[in-house]
């Protein structure tokens, strides 16, 4: 079986492909691509779309398959591995897609939206009032609940959502004075066990000085710019 993971060191959906495979305890070989640069052979990887992550799959014999997205590369991962990432029964786990909706078309573009506004400004306040909102109710709902987020059990939803929790609670204090996830709440005690899981540490030892490099990746993004579609609310 060889699985290889196309990725950006700094990229938060590529992280989340990166710690499903820690965490299914799979063999992959990691590639670090610049998703940017739309080469023949990136485009022809990552089946026209040209973002990170992508999982290329083979087992030697006839199976292979190349899984462009972030989450379908974690459905994937957790099927090959007969992984516990979903839970089984089906109320729970439709609780969870609902819940998985809402980090991806609601608070992944409300922090990104935040992150870019001007501060002081109508955006500015706007999102962050609704990325404050979004966390508030995925904290209420979830946490401590069979459908969701549990840093000791680690799902679906805990895996989307932290490389994102991560970049928030480093780079909107830095860059707006905000810091959106309290030290003295669920959220807080969820994202501090995520921190030490050996599993997540994996994806970003690698990078000397990880903080410090992500703050400045980000620079043009706190200066209005960076990649757009991320901003795209979806429910
Ligand atoms: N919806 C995609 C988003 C992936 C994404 O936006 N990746 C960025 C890097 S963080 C990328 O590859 N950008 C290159 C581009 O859009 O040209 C997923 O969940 O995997």
């Amino acid at each position: 079986m060889n699985i290889k993971l196309y990725s950006a060191w700094y990229c938060p959906f590529a992280q989340r492909t990166w710690i499903a495979l820690e965490m299914l305890g799979l063999d992959y070989t990691y590639i670090e691509i610049d998703p940017y640069d739309k080469t023949e052979h990136w485009m022809e990887i990552s089946r026209g779309k040209g973002q990170v992550p992508v999982v290329e799959f083979s087992d030697g014999k006839a199976n292979r398959v190349r899984v462009p997205d972030s989450i379908r590369s974690l459905e994937f991962l957790n099927d090959l591995a007969a992984g516990q990432f979903w839970n089984n029964a089906p109320t729970l786990r439709a609780d969870q897609r609902y819940w998985l909706d809402h980090i991806n078309g609601w608070i992944v573009p409300q922090f990104y939206r935040f992150l870019k506004a001007p501060v002081g400004s109508a955006q500015s306040q706007e999102s962050r009032t609704a990325l404050s909102e979004g966390l508030a109710s995925l904290e209420t709902a979830t946490v401590g609940r069979g459908s969701a987020i549990d840093a000791k059990h680690p799902g679906m939803l805990d895996v989307a959502l932290f490389p994102f929790a991560y970049r928030m609670n480093l780079l909107l204090p830095y860059y707006k004075s905000f810091r959106p996830l309290a030290h003295a709440s669920s959220l807080g005690d969820w994202f501090g066990e995520m921190c030490r899981s050996e599993d997540v540490r994996a994806t970003s030892a690698q990078v000397e000085y990880y903080d410090d490099q992500l703050l400045q990746f980000y620079e043009p993004y706190a200066a209005g710019g960076g990649q757009e579609d991320v901003t795209t609310i979806a429910n």
